[in-house]
């Protein structure tokens, strides 16, 4: 059923604007649908903080005071706003906006535009981008699940778990524009790769230890968000050979990952979805994983890398001494399959053609 031509309004994270990689994940998805849902025939416009980069059709960038992250907050903090924030004008602008779009992507992990869902004229529907941290937010997610079902999205069923309802969320997975990835049909040497935020939840510590009993180098990735960490896992891996190369933007990232012989993910946290193991195997470059979150419903175990026992670094280094049993195309093809910007506009593209459809009462 083609889905008739939709305006559709994405309201960015107001962690960061557009570009920083202050928001992570929820950057490279919000790309990721703009092309996406742009490239279906769908009018897409974007609220985001003043400096964003320019994405889709148009950008409405807001001034104001950045929000802080809600992730390294404490379980009961509460929302914080300040009189300059950002993210109440950000949805200041929706609600001038509303009566000119069909429907409105929420990409914040914030309190604010989930309480104001029943306040809006337009439907709001949110793709809720990490796993439970907060009793604020659980309050407001399972508020809009309950008020309006159908209205909430995951990226993965771990994810989903995290929640009191799991059956609240749609599960949608995540989408890469695949032709920005260059594919490397063999390793180019015996290196691991780590790509994240240098931050305790990524686990980078085992990923040195890993690199110490194997004797591999391990090439390091993402932004220095935690010097102090960073320290304290070379001060514990003294015989691993860690290389930072620092936060490379997509294009370049992607041609320094092609060569390794795998990308590890060591998450201490139930990663929302993990966006650098499709980026990994769109490369062809195997991915080992723990068992926990979204990673381990990416790789699939023996096929496009290996999913091994959370914390087992016995484990980690059994998967490195097998992993060229891994063909590298089967690597790609998944992420060709699944997780390229088309399969994740598809799914998004049927989830809100329902929730407007319902809406507007109307069969399409
Ligand atoms: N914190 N308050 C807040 N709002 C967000 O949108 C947000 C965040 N922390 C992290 C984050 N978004 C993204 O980096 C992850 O959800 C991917």
């Amino acid at each position: 059923m083609a889905a008739t031509r939709m305006r559709i309004l994405l309201a960015s994270t107001p962690v960061g604007p557009l570009g920083s990689g202050i928001g992570g994940g929820v950057e490279l998805t919000l790309h990721d649908l703009v092309y996406g849902l742009g490239e279906r025939g769908h009018h897409v416009e974007v609220v985001a903080p003043a400096g964003s980069l320019h994405v889709g059709e148009r950008v409405h960038q807001v001034d104001g005071r950045l929000q802080a992250s809600s992730q390294h907050a404490p379980r009961h903090a509460p929302a914080e706003t300040h009189g300059d924030s950002v993210l109440p004008r950000m949805w200041n602008r929706v609600a001038e906006l509303q009566d000119d779009v069909d429907i409105v992507v929420n990409l914040a992990y914030d309190w604010l535009p989930l309480y104001l869902t029943r306040y809006l004229r337009v439907p709001v529907v949110h793709l809720i981008s990490m796993g439970s941290v907060s009793d604020s937010m659980d309050r407001a997610i399972t508020d809009v699940g309950e008020r309006f079902p159908g209205r909430l999205a995951a990226h993965t069923h771990a994810q989903a778990a995290t929640y009191a309802a799991p059956e609240m969320f749609r599960i949608v997975g995540n989408g890469i524009v695949v032709e920005r990835y260059d594919f490397v049909p063999t390793a180019g040497d015996d290196a691991l790769g780590f790509v994240g935020r240098i931050s305790p939840e990524k686990g980078l510590e085992d990923v040195a230890a890993l690199g110490a009993r194997t004797g591999r180098v391990v090439k390091v990735w993402g932004m220095m968000q935690d010097e102090a960490y960073w320290h304290s896992v070379r001060r514990g891996a003294p015989d691993a050979q860690l290389e930072y190369q620092g936060f490379l933007p997509t294009d370049d990232l992607q041609a320094a990952i092609g060569p390794c012989s795998a990308v590890v993910m060591t998450p201490k946290w139930v990663e929302a979805f993990g966006n650098v193991a499709i980026e990994a195997m769109a490369t062809g470059v195997p991915v080992i994983t723990y068992d926990r979150g979204g990673p381990a419903e990416i790789v699939v175990d023996g096929v496009t890398g290996f999913v091994v026992a959370p914390d087992d670094i016995d484990a980690l280094v059994d998967a490195v001494r097998r992993i060229d049993t891994i063909d590298r195309r089967r690597c790609r093809e998944r992420v060709e399959r699944e997780f390229s910007s088309a399969a994740m506009a598809d799914r998004v593209i049927a989830w809100i053609d329902e929730v407007v459809g319902a809406h507007t009462g109307a069969t399409r």
